[in-house]
C-alpha cells in the first residue's frame, strides 16, 4: 500500500518534471539576453508595402546518384518555377545536399556526380541570381573526408557558399538589420556513416559562435540556422542553446519526418528561440517560407507544386510568438490583416474570417502582399482563429488559418513528443542508460557468483527457478567469465578496428571513435551500445540460464523439446535465432559501413558470433564438476 503510494508519487513527479520541462508554452515573458531596449510600438502593420521581406529554407535534398532521379528534377523544378516566384530574398538550404551513400544504401561515400547534378541545377537554373543562395553541409555531405582540404570534400567546390565553418550573414534593409548565423556542426574528418549522426561544437567552434552572437545583437532579429537539431549535437559550456539564446529561431533539419512519425517538430527553447525543423525534400519535398512583417516574425511549411501558398504575417499565430524577441504590441496597435499569397496563376481572392464572421476580401497591396482593415481591440481579449482563404484563376485554393491573441498571460502547448525530441540532449540519456544496463548485467552476475545458494523450498516457483539457473550461471567458470568479459568488453574494449574514413585506421569504442589523433564523444555508439545488451547480451544471458536449468532438471538438448513441449521450445529457440541472425546481419553491415578490415577486427561482432556459437554447444555439453553439484541437486530435490 505504502509502496503503490511511494510509486503512485513518484511517477506524479516524473510526469509533472516531464510536462514542465518539454512543454514550452506561448510568449514566455523574460527579455532575452543582451537586449537593453524594449521594443518600440512603431511601425504597426498597416497597408503600406515597406517593413516586410521573407526567405525560403529548404533542408535534406539528398540528391543521389543511385536513387529517385525525380529528387534532382524536381528540385531543378524547384529552382526555376517556385523560387522566381516566391522571390525570396534568401534562401536558406540547411544540408545534406548529397545522399552520399553507397548503392546497397549502407556504406558512405563522396560522389562527385552527386555533387555535379547539384551544381548543375543551380547553374542551369540561374537561381543564384535570382536569389541570395546559402547552402550549408550536413552530415551526409561530410561521410568519408579525411580532412577539409581533402579533394572529398566536394562541397568546396560544387556548391554556391563554399567555406566551410560558421559564419554570420547580414541582410540589410532600409528599416533594419537581420542576422543570419549558421551553426557548423558538422565533423572533421568526416566519419562514415552510421557514427556521424551527431554534431560536435568544440570549445572553439562554440567561442567561435558566442562571438558571432555578440556581433548580432543590434540587429532586428537574429536567425540561427544549421542542419542538426540543438538535440543532436554535442556541445561545451555553456550549450548550444544557450549561445543562440537571443535569437528569434534557430532552423534546421535532419530529423526528416522522423520516418514520417513526426510531420511537425517545432518546439521553444527556455529562453524563447523557436526551434523549428524541417521536414525533409529527399521524400517529402517540403520547403518553408519565412516572413519578417514589421519585424513580427511568421513562417508556414509548405510542400512543393502546392499553389497558392500562403502566410498570414499579421496577426502571426500565438504559439510561435516570443514577447521577449518581437513587439508584439504592434499587433494590437496594427491597422490592417496582412497576408503573403503566391501563385503561379493569377489570384482572384483572398477571403478573411476571424470566429467564423466573414470580414471581406483583403485588397492587393504590391508583389504578394494583400491587407484588410481591421479593428484590433475588437480580438484584444482571448484567443480567436483567423482563417484565410486562396484562391487562384485556375481553380486552386488554399485555405491557412491559425490562433492569435494579443494578451500576454494566455499560454499554448507544443506538441510533447516534439519537445522532448527536440529539447533532450540525447547523447546524455543514451550514455546513462546504457551505463546503467552494464551495471545491472555485472551487478547480477556477481551477486549471484558470491551469494550462497538458498535451499529449495516446495513448490518450485518462477522466482525461485530463475534464481536457481542464475546461481547455475554465475557459480559456472565458462559462462560466468563469458558474460562478465562481454559486458565489460562492451563498455570499455574496442568495438571494431577498421577504417573508419577510407585509408585511416580508427577504432570504436562505446564511449567514443578515436580516428587520425581525433576523438570523437560518443553517441550514437551508446545507443548502439544499448541495442547490443537489450538485443544481445542479456537475452542470451537469459537464454544460456534456461538451457542451463533444463540440462540441471537432466534433460540433453535432444529431451529438453518433449519435456518443454513445442509449444514453449519454438518461440524461445526461435526469438534467439532471430536475435543470433539479427548480429549476424550487423557484422555485415559493419563490413559494408567500415569495409573488410573492421569486419574481421570486430571483437564485438564477427568473433562474438562465432564465440556465441560455441557457448551454446557448451551450454549442452560441459562437464564440470559445479554443474554436477547442481545437476545432483535437482535430481534430490526431484526425488524427494
Ligand atoms: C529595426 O530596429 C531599428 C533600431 O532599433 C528600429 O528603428 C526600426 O524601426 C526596426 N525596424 C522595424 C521594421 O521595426
Ligand atoms: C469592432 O469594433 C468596432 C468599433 O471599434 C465596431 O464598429 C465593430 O462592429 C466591431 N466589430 C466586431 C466584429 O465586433
Ligand atoms: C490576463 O490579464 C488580464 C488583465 O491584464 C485579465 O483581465 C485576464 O483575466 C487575464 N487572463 C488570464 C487567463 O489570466
Ligand atoms: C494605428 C495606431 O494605433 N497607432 C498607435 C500605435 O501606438 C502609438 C504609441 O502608443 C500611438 O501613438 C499610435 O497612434
Amino acid at each position: 500500500m505504502l509502496k503503490g503510494l511511494a510509486a503512485g508519487l513518484l511517477a506524479a513527479a516524473v510526469v509533472a518534471f516531464v510536462v514542465d520541462r518539454y512543454s514550452p508554452s506561448g510568449p514566455p515573458q523574460q527579455l532575452p539576453g543582451g537586449r537593453a531596449h524594449p521594443f518600440a510600438p512603431e511601425p504597426a502593420p498597416g497597408a503600406e508595402a515597406g517593413n516586410l521581406f521573407w526567405i525560403v529554407q529548404v533542408s535534406d535534398i539528398h540528391i543521389s546518384t543511385f536513387l529517385d532521379p525525380e529528387r534532382a528534377s524536381d528540385f531543378e523544378k524547384f529552382c526555376v518555377e517556385t523560387i522566381p516566384i516566391i522571390q525570396p530574398t534568401l534562401t536558406l538550404v540547411t544540408g545534406d545536399l548529397t545522399d552520399s551513400k553507397t548503392k546497397d544504401k549502407l556504406g558512405s561515400d563522396q560522389f562527385e556526380a552527386e555533387w555535379q547534378t547539384y551544381q548543375t541545377v543551380l547553374k542551369r537554373s540561374k537561381v543564384m541570381e535570382k536569389t541570395k543562395w546559402i547552402d550549408i553541409k550536413g552530415n551526409h555531405d561530410t561521410f568519408n573526408i579525411p580532412n577539409l582540404q581533402s579533394i572529398q570534400n566536394y562541397y568546396r567546390k560544387y556548391s554556391a557558399w563554399q567555406k566551410d565553418g560558421s559564419f554570420h550573414y547580414i541582410h540589410t534593409t532600409p528599416f533594419g538589420r537581420y542576422s543570419f548565423i549558421c551553426v557548423d556542426a558538422t565533423l572533421s574528418p568526416g566519419l562514415k556513416r552510421p557514427y556521424n549522426f551527431f554534431g560536435i561544437l568544440n570549445k572553439r567552434k562554440m567561442q567561435e559562435l558566442s562571438s558571432l552572437a555578440m556581433e548580432s545583437r543590434e540587429s532586428n532579429h537574429t536567425i540561427w540556422f544549421g542542419h542538426y537539431p540543438t538535440s543532436a549535437i554535442i556541445s561545451t559550456s555553456p550549450g548550444i542553446r544557450m549561445a543562440m539564446r537571443s535569437a528569434t529561431a534557430y532552423l534546421c533539419g535532419h530529423f526528416h519526418t522522423l520516418g514520417g512519425l513526426m510531420p511537425v517538430l517545432h518546439t521553444r527553447h527556455h529562453h524563447g528561440t523557436l526551434e523549428l525543423e524541417l521536414a525533409d525534400w529527399k521524400d517529402n519535398r517540403k520547403y518553408r517560407l519565412l516572413a519578417f512583417d514589421h519585424d513580427l516574425f511568421s513562417f508556414t511549411d509548405v510542400t512543393f507544386n502546392e499553389w497558392p501558398v500562403v502566410l498570414i504575417t499579421n496577426p502571426k499565430p500565438f504559439l510561435y510568438s516570443s514577447s521577449a524577441h518581437e513587439p508584439l504590441q504592434r499587433i494590437l496597435n496594427s491597422t490592417h490583416i496582412r497576408i503573403l499569397a503566391f501563385s503561379p496563376s493569377p489570384i482572384t481572392s483572398v477571403k478573411v474570417t476571424i470566429d467564423g464572421v466573414h470580414l471581406g476580401d483583403a485588397v492587393h497591396v504590391s508583389g504578394p502582399l494583400y491587407a484588410l482593415k481591421w479593428s484590433p481591440q475588437n480580438y484584444s481579449r482571448g484567443f480567436h482563429q483567423i482563417e484565410v482563404i486562396v484562391q487562384d484563376t485556375s481553380g486552386k485554393s488554399t485555405t491557412q488559418r491559425h490562433t492569435f491573441a494579443m494578451e500576454e498571460n494566455l499560454s499554448l502547448k507544443f506538441d510533447l513528443f516534439a519537445s522532448w525530441l527536440l529539447l533532450t540532449d540525447h547523447y546524455i540519456w543514451v550514455r546513462a542508460v546504457f551505463v546503467v544496463l552494464i551495471i545491472f548485467q555485472t551487478a547480477l552476475l556477481i551477486v549471484f557468483r558470491y551469494r550462497r545458494k538458498p535451499k529449495f523450498n516446495k513448490p518450485l516457483g518462477t522466482s525461485t527457478r530463475i534464481s536457481f539457473s542464475l546461481h547455475v550461471l554465475s557459480k559456472t567458470d565458462l559462462f560466468y567469465y563469458f558474460f562478465l568479459v562481454l559486458s565489460l568488453y562492451t563498455l570499455l574494449g574496442p568495438w571494431f578496428i577498421g577504417e573508419i574514413v577510407d585509408g585511416y585506421i580508427g577504432l570504436c569504442f562505446s564511449f567514443g571513435i578515436v580516428v587520425d589523433g581525433h576523438f570523437f564523444e560518443g553517441s550514437m555508439t551508446f545507443l548502439v551500445g544499448i541495442m547490443q545488451v537489450v538485443f544481445f547480451n542479456l537475452p542470451v544471458m537469459a537464454y544460456i540460464c534456461w538451457c542451463l536449468f533444463l540440462r540441471c532438471q537432466g534433460h540433453s538438448f535432444g529431451s529438453h523439446l518433449r519435456h518443454v513441449g513445442w509449444r514453449w521450445a519454438v518461440p524461445i529457440h526461435g526469438f534467439i535465432a532471430l536475435l543470433f541472425f539479427w548480429q549476424v546481419f550487423s557484422c555485415y553491415f559493419l563490413l559494408k559501413t567500415y569495409g573488410t578490415l573492421a569486419f574481421f577486427l570486430s571483437p564485438l561482432r564477427t568473433w562474438i558470433v562465432a564465440l556465441t556459437l560455441f557457448l551454446v554447444y557448451k551450454t549442452w555439453k560441459l562437464q564440470s564438476s559445479t554443474l554436477r553439484t547442481f545437476i545432483l541437486e535437482m535430481k534430490n530435490y526431484e526425488s524427494s
